[in-house]
């Protein structure tokens, strides 16, 4: 709908910038200013979308100035800075983020109200910017919020996908999957640097050359095919506080140079295919979420990327320090965010030894200094490795100096372990397979000087399976652990803003410094036995699950109850994270009710013996080639179809998939739910953060005993969080007697296999590899072992909610169930990401906050 815009609002100069956050006669200036300038529209034609561009504009403009202030300070203290190398960075909007951290949100609500819009309204109008998979982008992208709002100084380096990861829309039960154009109307909240382009080589040949002036020998690399990296900078601001980093998304350009010396003159098709060639390698995000595909364009994007980032930093750092290197490890600090950036150490040892000329030893301990790697997780197929010939014919003089690094490191193993083959074997870069395969986590290993973990479990089990052979070589020492954290402003705050306000009033807190100082939140404790305060949580709670159910009608066309159990498993569809576990479950609910039902037992009598109303809520995408995540998305739908149609069941059962999970619909989803899964196989799952986002929101959790959840526990206590399961160290015992003995199937999953294998929820054959998986193929991921003891813990937990039915003065489920959820948030302090970054800078950088 268009809006006429008041002319008088134009005013007569233009206002401030730093102005548009904290007064409304600047905001609604510079808002109509941008609506007639920037985007050209006239007045008389401001819809929510003009609208949305025309406020980010203006916030933006304010958010410059901190911006440049702040690089501005950085460059004049000149202090160590941490550059923080991610593939994936899923940001998700920015507007109403940007709001809450400069503390804008108020004057923003009302300028847009005089102006005639609703802020809710025009912020719903922000794509996504999806530029990552999962949790390891999300914790990127908690990261860079983290470093801002704790005075670091840091930069995020990644790829400026022009496709996100890709919406995903349900076809009859189905997963299709539609491409994520998100810059259709451009975004204004990046700043593209035509000015910062940097060339990037690939293919090409070595041959040696000699100094002309020490007359020593040297490799030179002449590249074959050149692109350019043009950046493209996104500022981040800092809660309460003006610190405001960077985060440099690279867009791959081609050089027109190149076309005209090495093409036919006049091949005019040649010099557009070289160009849609370069545009490629930016143009789209790997939609795989722990798995490696092994693709020639995935390695060209990493190489891209890691150059052009590592020429960025070493050119800052030259403009202080000129060629000063001894320095260089006080002024950089790199965390490689799994093993993708893993070329970037090849690249600063080139730099040094190729281009600046040092001397390999004296580059090799510089880059070691520089270089930490996060291990994200222990699956095996996703453990990157890069064929030998891909990668020689791609980057000729990296494959060298990858096999230079790993002579001289094995000359090392061989010192401390004369004459074990096994071991060198075991820890060397290169994999002797056919075909030879270069392991990137090895390499990352050897060129880092901290290895971490994600969460205590998974960093002791990465020192005992996966990295066994380098703790050996390397010592305990070089192996930490740093539990991965979320960002209260976004998982809280924005999410969540009720919840956040109740908190800010009994924490008397009205500025809400909270959110940069979690800890404080154990002093709710002090109203558990309150009830008022219970009655407010709980009508919080009530109040975010209508806004899903709203969400759900429009989405699915499904009527969800806000009154019953909401509960929810929305993450990445993988095997490992069970969601099989979880449908199996509920399908063997629905065949017990109708069984029920048939013996004449009335719904009433159901829900007080045998089952609470419940609505269980998936949502989450599968990798386009990943088949068994999509047959479990294809059953979750099919299951829905049947439940949800039976006029039998009403409101005692319902299941719906949301379509296209995302950071803007987690930020619904979170806040409204009761329960939610985290019920990985144990051992597999490396951290999880959505555990911590759904705790940190009032929820409860049911889960095995993995990752991050394990932690959970401990701070919030056992009481209070619904744990089951077999444990890590029974997993292997298990697979191998699933394999030598045979998978034994309870007898609860086996109805369910039957009513699957009977055709109730379509035809068998769809499933067919599904259930085949677990009975005949060894049950891989424990489905058989867990069933019994999830459907137990179900049983006990849904006591514990009761049948309060939306009844406010239930003081059984205040004092059982929303004690429980008071106290999971009261504790939930360790788990915010300014607790990370933390320790990142104090044992893994070594930097320090800057002064604001
Ligand atoms: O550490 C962040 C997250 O990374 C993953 O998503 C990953 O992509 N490897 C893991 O699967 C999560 O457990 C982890 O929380």
């Amino acid at each position: 709908q268009l809006k006429v815009l008041d002319s008088g609002k134009r005013g007569t100069h233009a206002p401030d910038s730093a102005d548009v956050l904290n007064s409304k006669d600047a905001f609604e200036q510079s808002f109509v200013r941008h609506v007639e300038t920037t985007l050209a529209r006239n007045m008389y034609n401001c819809d929510n979308l003009a609208a949305y561009q025309a406020a980010s504009e203006t916030i933006r403009d304010g958010l410059l100035i901190d911006w440049a202030n702040t690089q501005q300070k950085q460059t004049v203290q000149d202090g160590k800075r941490v550059y923080y190398l991610s593939l994936e960075f899923l940001m998700g909007r920015a507007m109403d983020n940007a709001l809450i951290n400069l503390k804008s949100r108020d004057n923003t609500k009302q300028s847009l109200s005089e102006l005639g819009f609703n802020l809710e309204d025009v912020l719903d109008q922000e794509p996504d910017a999806a530029l990552g998979n999962g949790g390891l982008g999300r914790l990127a992208a908690c990261f860079v919020d983290s470093l801002s709002s704790k005075n670091y100084s840091g930069w995020g380096y990644g790829l400026n996908y022009q496709y996100g990861i890709f919406k995903q829309m349900i076809i009859d039960g189905y997963q299709v999957e539609v491409p994520d154009y998100w810059l259709k109307y451009s975004n204004p909240w990046e700043i593209t640097r035509h000015e910062i382009q940097i060339p990037v080589d690939f293919y090409g040949y070595v041959y040696e050359d000699h100094d002309p002036n020490s007359g020593v020998a040297k490799k030179v690399w002449s590249g074959g095919e050149r692109v350019l990296a043009v950046a493209v900078d996104f500022p981040i601001p800092g809660y309460n506080t003006s610190n405001t980093n960077n985060l440099r998304l690279w867009n791959a350009k081609p050089t027109e140079e190149f076309d005209f010396t090495k093409f036919n003159a006049g091949d005019y098709q040649q010099s557009v295919n070289s160009q849609q060639r370069a545009e490629a390698i930016t143009s789209v995000l790997y939609p795989n979420d722990n798995f490696e595909g092994g693709k020639e364009l995935r390695l060209k994007q990493q190489y891209f990327w890691v150059a052009a980032s590592l020429h960025d930093i070493v050119r800052r750092f030259k403009k202080n320090h000129k060629n000063n290197w001894n320095k260089f490890p006080d002024q950089v600090a790199i965390q490689l965010n799994d093993t993708h950036p893993t070329l970037a150490i090849v690249e600063l040892q080139r730099i040094f030894v190729d281009l600046e000329g040092l001397e390999w030893s004296k580059a090799w301990s510089i880059v070691t200094k520089v270089f930490a790697y996060t291990n994200h997780t222990v699956l095996p197929e996703a453990l990157e490795k890069w064929p030998v010939d891909l990668l020689g014919r791609l980057l000729p003089r990296h494959l060298e100096i990858i096999y230079d690094i790993n002579f001289f490191f094995l000359k090392d193993v061989e010192k401390k372990y004369p004459g074990d083959r096994d071991i060198l074997g075991k820890v060397s870069i290169i994999e002797e397979s056919t075909p030879k395969q270069i392991r990137m986590a090895s390499l990352a290993i050897v060129g880092s000087h901290k290895v971490n973990g994600v969460a205590e479990l998974h960093s002791e089990l990465i020192k005992t399976t996966i990295f066994r052979d380098f703790v050996k070589v390397f010592g305990e020492d070089k192996f930490t652990n740093v539990t991965n954290g979320v960002t209260p402003r976004r998982w809280l705050r924005q999410a969540n803003p009720l919840l956040a306000e109740l908190i800010a009033e009994k924490l008397n807190d009205p500025h809400y410094e909270y959110l940069t100082n979690l800890g404080s939140l154990k002093n709710l404790e002090k109203f558990i036995n309150d009830d008022d305060f219970l009655k407010k949580w709980d009508s919080i709670k009530f109040h975010n699950k209508r806004r899903l159910a709203a969400l759900v009608k429009e989405e699915v066309g499904v009527e969800l109850d806000p009154t019953v159990l909401f509960d929810v498993q929305v993450k990445r569809i993988h095997e490992y994270k069970r969601q099989q576990l979880n449908i199996f479950a509920v399908i063997h609910r629905y065949l017990h009710i109708k069984q029920l039902l048939a013996q004449g037992i009335s719904v009433e009598e159901i829900k007080l013996k045998y089952y609470i109303s419940k609505a269980s809520i998936f949502g989450g995408k599968a990798a386009p080639g990943y088949y068994m995540a999509k047959t479990i998305i294809h059953l979750i739908n099919k299951v829905g179809e049947v439940v949800n149609n039976d006029p039998e069941i009403g409101n005692l059962l319902k299941v719906v998939f949301i379509p296209d999970y995302n950071v803007s619909r987690a930020e619904i989803i979170i806040p409204a739910s009761d329960l939610s899964n985290h019920i990985s196989t144990a051992g597999t799952e490396a951290s999880g953060t959505s555990n911590m986002k759904f705790a940190l929101n009032g929820g409860l959790i049911i889960g095995t005993v993995d990752g991050a959840n394990v932690e959970i526990t401990r701070e919030i206590g056992e009481e209070n969080i619904f744990l089951f399961g077999n444990l890590a160290e029974s997993v292997e015992e298990l697979r191998h007697k699933h394999i030598y003995e045979g998978v034994q199937i309870p007898g609860a999953l086996n109805d369910v296999f039957n009513a699957i294998e009977s055709g109730q929820f379509g035809h068998p054959d769809e499933y067919r590899a599904l259930v085949d998986g677990i009975r005949h193929h060894g049950d891989y991921y424990l489905v058989t072992d867990d069933f019994d003891l999830f459907l137990e813990t179900h049983q006990k937990l849904e006591k514990v909610f009761g049948h309060h039915g939306g009844d406010a003065n239930d003081k059984d489920h205040l004092h059982k169930w929303v004690k429980k959820s008071v106290l999971s948030v009261a504790n939930m302090g360790f788990f915010s990401s300014d607790r990370c970054i933390d320790e990142y800078a104090e044992n893994i950088w070594d930097i320090e906050p800057t002064n604001q």
